[in-house]
């Protein structure tokens, strides 16, 4: 069995409806989550936060905990912008957004990961128009991180928060359609429970491309509260050949400490075998 590594989300304060669970500073949380066992955290911020960037890599060098990812949602969330709009500074600002979470991400070391920020086909819009702009938008996005070492993380998110990459089939189809060799399909266990006809298929599905996982359960709250089947969700993404993160994104249930704690426990025992 591989050695997993585990990161955990994390953000500077969010609401208990949101799957994210270590809150405060981002020096705060890494050494948080290196007393929990966690080998990275998954940082929710805006591009153009204010971040001590040097304090940072110090709480990184002391807590021995890297930085997963950096997630883009709060330019969509807050900032209002996306990828596909019809307004040109919509998407000249989004584009501009995530240049400059490029740069951050450069900075610390760590990949991108971009879910809401590509938008939504408006209602009775031409797909292909509107995907095709979406393409030429991330062209732009995927050469500058290329420059500057990031990967760009696409995440497949369920029809009932978006209408574009629901399934890994379609983003793999679109990834394969366009010349985007920064770009990697990120899945989401709580998104297949919702989207995928058979979950372990889809994780074959992205193969090579496979660039970072969320785990939670079916109902979003922590791995083995559910129905999911995670000793099978293992073997799979070690059948495709993935290395990278499995990343705790899940509801802060029964509070965010703990649901962290379960998270990694649990997920330690489905490793060795002794959770049934
Ligand atoms: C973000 O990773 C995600 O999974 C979306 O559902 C937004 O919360
Ligand atoms: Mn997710």
């Amino acid at each position: 069995m591989k050695n997993w590594k585990y990161s955990v989300s994390s953000a500077d304060a969010a609401p208990a409806t949101a799957p994210l669970l270590l809150m405060g500073t981002i020096e705060e949380n890494l050494i948080k989550a290196g007393r929990m066992g966690y080998d990275a955290l998954e940082v929710h911020t805006r591009e153009d936060a204010d971040l001590d960037i040097e304090a940072i890599k110090k709480a990184m060098q002391e807590s021995g905990v890297k930085l997963s990812s950096i997630v883009t949602g709060r330019l969509n969330t807050e900032g209002h912008c996306d990828l596909i709009s019809d307004e040109p500074y919509i998407t000249k600002s989004a584009v501009e957004g995530m240049k400059k979470y490029v740069d951050l991400a450069s900075a610390l070391d760590t990949d991108l990961i971009l879910g809401w920020v590509r938008g939504k086909v408006p209602a009775g819009g031409s797909r292909k128009k509107y995907m095709a702009r979406l393409a030429r938008n991330l062209k732009e996005i995927d050469s500058y991180a290329g420059e500057k070492h990031v990967r760009i993380l696409i995440e497949v998110i369920n029809r009932y928060e978006i209408n574009t990459f629901n399934t890994a089939e379609e983003l793999m189809t679109f990834l394969e359609e366009h010349d985007l060799p920064n770009c990697y399909a990120h899945l989401d266990a709580f998104h297949m429970a919702i989207d995928e006809e058979d979950p372990y298929a889809a994780i074959q599905r992205c193969g090579s491309r496979l660039g970072y996982f969320h785990l939670a359960d079916n109902s979003r709250k922590y791995p083995g509260t559910g129905q999911f089947d995670f000793a099978r969700l293992l073997g799979a993404l070690e059948k495709a050949g993935y290395d990278g993160y499995l990343s705790v994104e899940c509801l802060p249930w029964p509070n965010n400490e703990e649901a962290a704690e379960r998270a990694l426990a649990y997920m330690k025992k489905v490793e060795s075998g002794s959770n049934q």
